[in-house]
């Protein structure tokens, strides 16, 4: 195609445009009741509002057989900022999931939840329910900011606590102003508006080129994997209280197999802000990307191209010069992990903090792990908060020393705490939600890894290394939902049964991993993990981490730049 027949922007670019700050029709959709779905163009719009068109796809094959339209579900994506709920909500959202969707909670890699299940009579009545109980799903996807992350504990000190402030207000700012939300699921009566009035200062009548991440992480732990998004703060203290951010810009997991042009991108750190100066520099970088964004390819509209296609210093010196302003020099930090502290913590506020393990976030019951029953008899009496980590964890959060012996019995009671038999590397595994519900996925991940890591902790246990921590990360296709490039053990589907295993990313989240076997099946993966891991028993070096001992025995090399992923 030359330059000349390249379109200008994307189908989704003139949707969005025709879109009247996204009412499209969703409105009259929900209420066609000749299908299950709604119209494809108002599929792209319900994003914004927090919702996805999907089908079961465990039904495809026979549905077809049966001449049937797709089992149309939706998923609908709940956003906390840091992931914080009240017990109250928490209850409400076990509620809703099991009187509108499947009967299950998932907690995200970014510290939201998702509903899956939905049929399109329930949708609005859903979405009401959310609201209800002061929660919303308002872009939780779509082009626009999604949920903001940071470490879930603002009572670890009290730098934790001002930084969680600091994300709410950067959620804040950056949500959509339309009102199109409130008509369409709350009943708002439209009011005519000049388009001035209702338009979107911050981004304009067609959005964002793309999704658009921020996340705040505080040193040492790098639990929000502040490499990994659009724009990430360090914070930086100063004593005890927040001297300000390490600004990070241009991180981004996803890719498509076979087209190297995609990548994911490690952010660079250009500088440092004062914490008055956070929402100014947020505002700065969204509207760079908004202006300088890829808008006719959407596989090349992230920030992390627009960075990597202009420089790093094009883009300092751009922000800098929308901001009147230059940045201060990036000041030291250093991040230890980027995993969960499972069990108790106190707080600085004196209150207790419980760390559960989640397997890849799926709140569900099972036979011997009564995981949302144990939680919503916890809810009914626990009177602080419950927190989602960024690794798919939940947090029974502000516990008091009275009520702690009643909450430890109740999850006692119903195992929820059962650290024993969990080795640590499953305690450090996360997998993306993939099949059934996942249009994108081309094989199983949610599903399979938890039979795989039993597998693979045979392999660990046999060579003496059940308590070593070594992040493992699975998705069932290459966007990466999962983070698994910054694991030190990265799983990509490539289709049904098969897998990229990518090593040697770093156990802070700080280096990306590279391609080790491509396209591999279960068997196949033992063969070639056992050897090394069984090598690294012996001759990993004391305190050495998995994903550098890969490197320094030549496994694979280490990936300075996103560019050179696929080198
Ligand atoms: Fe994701 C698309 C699930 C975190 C990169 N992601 C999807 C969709 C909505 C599939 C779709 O577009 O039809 C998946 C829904 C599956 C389902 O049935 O629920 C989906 N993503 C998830 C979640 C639920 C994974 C999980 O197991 O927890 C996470 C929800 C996050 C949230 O609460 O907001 C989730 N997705 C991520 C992350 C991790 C992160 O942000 O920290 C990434 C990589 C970081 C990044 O954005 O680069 C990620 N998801 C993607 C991409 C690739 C984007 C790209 O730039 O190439 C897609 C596909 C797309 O956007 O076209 C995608
Ligand atoms: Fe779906 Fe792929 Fe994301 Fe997994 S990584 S949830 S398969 S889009």
């Amino acid at each position: 195609m030359n330059d000349q027949t390249k379109p200008q922007r994307s189908r989704t670019e003139i949707i969005k445009e025709n879109s009247n700050y996204l009412r499209g029709t969703i409105l009259e959709g929900l209420v066609d009741p000749i299908t299950g779905a709604i119209s494809e163009d108002d599929t792209q719009l319900l994003k914004f509002h927090g919702s996805y068109q999907q089908d079961d796809r465990d039904l495809r094959q026979e549905r077809r057989k049966q001449k049937l339209e797709p089992a149309y579900i939706f998923m609908v994506r709940v956003r906390a900022t840091g992931g914080i709920v009240t017990p109250k909500q928490w209850l409400d959202l076990d509620h809703i999931a099991r009187t509108y969707a499947n009967g299950t909670i998932r907690l995200t890699t970014r510290q939201s939840f998702q509903l899956h299940g939905v049929l399109k009579r329930n949708l609005k009545q859903t979405m009401k329910e959310v609201n209800a109980t002061l929660l919303h799903t308002i872009a939780a996807c779509g082009d626009v900011n999604r949920n903001v992350m940071c470490n879930p504990n603002p009572y670890q000190s009290e730098l934790h606590g001002e930084v969680y402030e600091w994300a709410n207000k950067i959620a804040d700012f950056l949500l959509p102003r339309t009102r199109a939300y409130y008509e369409i699921w709350l009943d708002e009566k439209p009011v005519v508006r000049s388009p001035d009035v209702e338009q979107e200062p911050i981004y304009g009548r067609t959005y964002m080129p793309r999704k658009f991440k921020i996340v705040i992480a505080v040193p040492p732990s790098n639990d929000v994997d502040v490499y990994a998004h659009d724009l990430g703060f360090i914070a930086i203290s100063d004593g005890n209280s927040l001297a300000g951010f390490n600004v990070a810009v241009g991180g981004g997991m996803g890719m498509t197999h076979s087209e190297p042009e995609t990548y994911p991108r490690l952010a660079d750190i250009i500088g440092f802000c004062r914490p008055e100066q956070v929402i100014e520099v947020t505002e700065q970088v969204v509207k760079i990307q908004r202006d300088f964004g890829d808008r006719a390819n959407r596989k090349h509209a992230r920030l992390k191209y627009t960075i990597d296609d202009r420089g790093v210093d094009w883009f300092k010196d751009e922000l800098e010069s929308r901001l009147g302003w230059q940045l201060e020099p990036v000041r030291l930090f250093e991040f230890t992990d980027n995993g969960d502290r499972y069990g108790w913590v106190k707080g600085t506020n004196g209150k207790w903090h419980l760390t559960l393990f989640v397997e890849n976030g799926r709140i569900q019951d099972t036979d011997d792990f009564p995981i949302m029953t144990g939680l919503r008899e916890i809810a009914k009496v626990h009177k602080g908060d419950f927190r989602l980590t960024p690794n798919q964890n939940l947090i029974i959060g502000n516990v008091g020393t009275k009520q702690k012996p009643k909450i430890d019995a109740m999850v006692e009671e119903y195992k929820l705490n059962d650290l024993e038999h969990r080795s640590a590397l499953r305690l450090n595994s996360m997998a993306c939600v993939a099949l059934p519900t996942c249009g994108l996925a081309m094989a199983e991940s949610e599903r399979y890894l938890p039979s795989l890591i039993t597998k693979l902790e045979d392999v660990m246990m046999e060579a003496g290394l059940r308590d070593d921590a070594i992040t493992l990360r699975m998705t069932g296709c290459p966007n990466g939902c999962a983070r698994p490039y910054i694991a030190e053990i990265g799983f990509v589907g490539k289709s049904i049964g098969h897998y990229n295993v990518y090593l040697g990313g770093g156990f802070t989240g700080d280096r990306l991993g590279k391609l080790y076997r491509e396209g591999i099946t279960e068997g196949k993966i033992l063969a070639e993990l056992t050897p090394i891991i069984k090598h690294y028993a012996k001759e990993g070096e004391k305190g050495e981490h998995f994903g550098d001992f890969v490197i320094r025995k030549g496994y694979v090399k280490a990936v300075k730049a996103g560019r050179e992923f696929h080198a």
